[in-house]
């Protein structure tokens, strides 16, 4: 009975310094675990006399009774002073001023593209899209563009790479938007009228080329479209983008392949310190190239140039965005840089006046 009262001191003792519930349950399995010390005391009732059975037998139940309540006191003690202590640290200091969130912005070039479609769009063009890797048949021969032009060379189009014994025709990374025309002046037919925005790649790099870049390029086709419907489009479209009253434009006779005649586009403007200023000055900046749609482009496309005609105008993005918000490389457009987008970047919704 003397050994019971020490056993009894001792698990005591060690349920109160446990100070963990790994350690108790160290203590309980030490105690009244299978091959634990009392367990083991009261397997050996069994070698013991009836008369010796019956003091050991009532003494050892109460000692296992006693330790195991012991046990889930201290276990519930420990557990409520680990939830005290864990709720002292999570305390949340609200006098403390929050944090500024960190918000995303709307990169220049998706903010000017949608700038680009809202205006046309409100001037009755629907949006076309389709492939950046074509065949050369839709990127130059349906586009009149003849076989030895110098724009065909991989000095200047990217070739998809290709088994050189593979008979098949080449295909190219678009080098303009104008397939997406061919494709659905195809599907559609005339009349129609869409702008195809989107990326385009030429082998080009430095302060105002990037391999990669953007444009959107318009089509008009009808049975009595003119360069007169040219010129009030560009007009309206000018004078929406660059959010200035007295625009003027400038014709210029040129060169595509693609149409006929054909003209560049410039715009009346000024540049006073570094700063360009639309629609006022003596000076003119080329913005555009556009055209009536050569007949042969037509007939690729399936569209009769006898029945039909039109014009059709491209406009490089990247150029929109660097002229209107005023940034001098575009290489930085593509360098992920958060500063930069942090700077140059919109929020979501950021609609300019002339559409809010
Ligand atoms: C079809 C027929 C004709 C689209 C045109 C231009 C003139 C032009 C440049 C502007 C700046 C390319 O990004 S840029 O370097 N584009 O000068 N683009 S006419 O003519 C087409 C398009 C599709 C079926």
């Amino acid at each position: 009975m003397d050994d019971l009262a020490a056993l009894k001191t001792k698990y005591e003792a060690e349920i109160a310094a446990a100070t963990d519930e790994a350690a108790l349950e160290a203590v309980r399995v030490a105690a009244l675990g299978k091959k634990g010390e009392v367990s083991l005391m009261m397997r050996g009732l069994g070698a013991m006399s009836p008369e010796e059975r019956q003091l050991a037998g009532p003494a050892l139940n109460a000692l296992k009774a006693s330790l195991s309540d012991a046990i889930a006191v201290r276990r519930s003690a420990l557990a409520d002073a680990a939830l005290e202590a864990r709720l002292a640290e999570e305390t949340v200091d609200v006098t403390l001023p929050p944090r500024p969130a960190r918000t995303g912005t709307i990169h220049p070039i998706t903010q000017v593209t949608e700038e680009v479609i809202a205006i046309l769009a409100d001037l009755g063009f629907g949006v076309a899209e389709g492939p950046q890797v074509e065949t050369d048949w839709y990127n130059f021969d349906a586009l009149n563009i003849p076989a030895d032009h110098p724009s065909r060379t991989e000095m200047d189009t990217f070739y998809m790479h290709r088994d050189p014994a593979d008979p098949r025709p080449p295909h190219v990374l678009r080098t303009h938007t104008s397939p997406v025309q061919i494709r659905y002046m195809e599907a559609h037919g005339a009349p129609c009228r869409i702008i195809a925005p989107g990326r385009v790649y030429r082998a080009d790099y430095d302060q105002t080329h990037t391999p990669m870049f953007h444009q959107v390029e318009g089509l008009a086709i009808d049975r009595d479209i003119s360069m007169a419907n040219l010129k009030w489009t560009l007009e309206e479209f000018c004078r929406a983008f660059f959010e200035v009253e007295t625009i003027e434009l400038r014709f210029r006779a040129s060169h595509f392949p693609f149409t006929e005649p054909s003209a560049e586009v410039d715009i009346r403007c000024s540049w006073t310190d570094g700063q360009l200023r639309i629609g006022e000055g003596d000076d003119w900046m080329e913005i555009l190239g556009s055209g009536m749609v050569h007949p042969k482009v037509l007939r690729a496309a399936g569209v009769d140039p006898d029945e039909w005609q039109g014009f059709a105008f491209g406009i490089g993005i990247d150029r929109l965005a660097m002229l209107k918000y005023g940034m001098p490389d575009l290489r930085a457009f593509f360098d992920s840089d958060l500063r930069w987008l942090q700077h140059y970047g919109f929020r979501p919704g950021d609609v300019p006046r002339t559409f809010a």
